[in-house]
């Protein structure tokens, strides 16, 4: 199956979310970083003075985290890596530290079905979280 950005090759019986319209430029968003395999942007909808959203471009078995398995772990530490990079960016707002949050699925509080790392800082984060 053909995608708008990933080409050919792209597999995945989900439907597109919201997260492929800001990937492909259809939806405005302020892009943060991205590579090859990851896309990170601001969330617009901020719960911190400073939030950005880590996604992988191809989301293929992974619209949550509990779908992750063994072929993953690759794409799991970019994000993560991604995320420690944001973190500690000073013009996002970021100080020292952040809250890394991911939500998995309905009890979780996950909305958009396409695996996306919270990374959340600017100010001090309380425990435990709601
Ligand atoms: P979650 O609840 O973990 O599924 O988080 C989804 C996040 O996605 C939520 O914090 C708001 C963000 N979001 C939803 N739609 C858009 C959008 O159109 N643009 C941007 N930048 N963020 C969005």
């Amino acid at each position: 199956r053909w995608h708008p950005i990933l080409g050919a090759g792209w597999r995945d019986e989900e439907p597109a979310t919201i997260f492929d319209k800001l990937m492909s430029g259809d939806i405005p968003a302020t892009v943060v970083k991205q590579d090859d395999k990851i896309f990170a942007f601001k969330d617009i909808n901020p719960a911190a003075p400073a939030h950005v959203l880590v996604i992988p471009k191809d989301r293929s078995g992974l619209t949550r985290l509990g779908k992750a398995t063994e072929e993953h772990t690759e794409i799991l530490g970019r994000l993560l890596v991604a995320a420690a990079e944001i973190s500690k960016d000073k013009e996002l707002g970021f100080g020292d530290g952040a809250r890394i949050v991911i939500n998995d699925g309905p009890d979780g509080g996950q909305e958009v079905p396409h695996l996306h790392v919270h990374v959340l800082g600017g100010r001090s984060m309380q425990w435990p979280p709601g």
